[in-house]
């Protein structure tokens, strides 16, 4: 590797700390590099407080001056909680400025960039793009197809079960994968489900992490058209928000429940089994929501992978057969040809304790 993309990498792993707390914001590092010494780094922890550049710069200071910036997205140019990135690295002196991409922000969209070429700083963009882009895929898919990134989560036996045939499910995964799935919940924006696992498994649907701080607390999502959800779910006993997305003409009276329960309630479009799910990004995008993970059971999850809205898929699979008259991990088909079926491509593979977990993506 070279010192370039050494410090780089550097500052992908400053970013990183950021995977819990960002939100609405982006996951950023910095790294200040002077007479190839680390005088400075930095990285964004929380919406509202100092960008990662600015951290680097004051831990810098006097040596920032013809110091080399390493940042993992263009510096800003706007004022928005905070004042621009780049007439900060502007008025500190630095030389040189490596970026590894473009900010997707339109208010940004290469600005940042231009603003630090005028002052006569050397700026390269690209180097680690890739790994720079993964850190942030919810606030690229907000800013660029102006809807979240959505990731859905299964877990289910080898025969593809997710429950015995009565409905029992508690704990086909073990340990390992189910404290994975708590830090997919606290990356995440906002966790989605549908009724149908509120009615049948009451679930709480928030992050609990051992030793690792959640800064903001992702909004609970759940789809239901009747407005069924009980107001005594447990869902309500966890702390942070809880909204319930619902169809037109949900009585008065379950809403005044929910709502005193401490739900937030808003009305989306209907579609022909549940609800429109474009209609519920837009709802998302608009509460500016990075990531969503899906929590579901088959219903939703089924309607999601044929709508073709799962860009990522988060598979357990548990060493167990629980037979042939469990519950599927998703409504799908009938399919009558092999060309129909639903394709999946395998980026990760991973043994967590006694369960294997696939990160797949559609194949288009
Ligand atoms: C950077 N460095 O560390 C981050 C950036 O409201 P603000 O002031 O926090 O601005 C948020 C926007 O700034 C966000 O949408 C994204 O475009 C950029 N994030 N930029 O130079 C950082 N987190
Ligand atoms: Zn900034």
């Amino acid at each position: 590797m070279s010192a370039d993309a050494e410090y780089m990498a550097r500052a992908l792993a400053l970013a990183e700390r950021g995977l819990y707390g960002t939100d609405p914001n982006p996951r950023v590092g910095a790294v200040l590099v002077r007479d190839g010494r680390i005088v400075g780094e930095g990285y964004h922890a929380q919406a509202g407080t100092p960008h990662a550049e600015v951290h680097a710069l004051r831990a810098a200071g006097e040596a920032a001056r013809s110091a080399t910036c390493y940042v993992t997205l263009e510096p800003c140019s706007h004022f928005g909680r905070t004042p621009p990135c780049a007439d900060a690295l502007v008025a500190a002196g630095v030389a040189r400025v490596v970026v590894a991409m473009q900010d997707p922000n339109p208010q940004v969209a290469g600005q940042g960039i231009a603003r630090l070429r005028a002052a006569g700083i050397a700026v390269e963009v690209g180097l680690l793009a890739e790994q720079a882009a993964a850190l942030n895929p919810g606030f690229i898919s907000r800013m660029q197809r102006g809807r979240p990134w959505v990731r859905l989560k299964l877990a289910a036996s080898l025969d593809g079960r997710t429950a015995l045939g009565n409905g029992v499910s508690q704990w086909i995964t073990g340990p390992a994968a189910r404290a994975d799935v708590q830090r997919l919940r606290a990356r995440s924006a906002a966790v989605l489900t549908g009724i149908g696992t509120v009615l049948a498994d009451d679930p709480r649907l928030d992050p609990r992490l051992d030793g690792e701080t959640v800064l903001r607390q992702p909004l609970r999502v759940v789809l239901d058209r009747e407005l069924r959800t009980p107001p005594a779910a447990r869902l309500f006993m966890a702390a942070g928000p809880v909204l319930i997305l619902h169809g037109p003409g949900a009585p008065a009276a379950r809403q005044a429940a929910l709502r005193a329960a401490g739900a937030q309630l808003q009305a989306v479009a209907p579609a022909a089994r549940g609800l429109a799910l474009d209609a519920v990004w837009q709802a998302l995008q608009a509460r500016e929501i990075n990531e969503v993970l899906a929590e579901c059971g088959p219903t939703l999850a089924g309607a999601l992978i044929e709508g073709g809205w799962v860009d990522e898929l988060v598979l357990y699979l548990a060493p167990k057969l629980l037979g042939h008259d469990g519950l599927p991990l998703a409504h799908l088909g009938p399919y009558a040809a092999l060309d129909q079926v639903s394709l999946w491509q395998c980026l990760r593979h991973e043994l967590l304790g006694e369960d294997l977990k696939l990160l797949l993506r559609p194949r288009s």
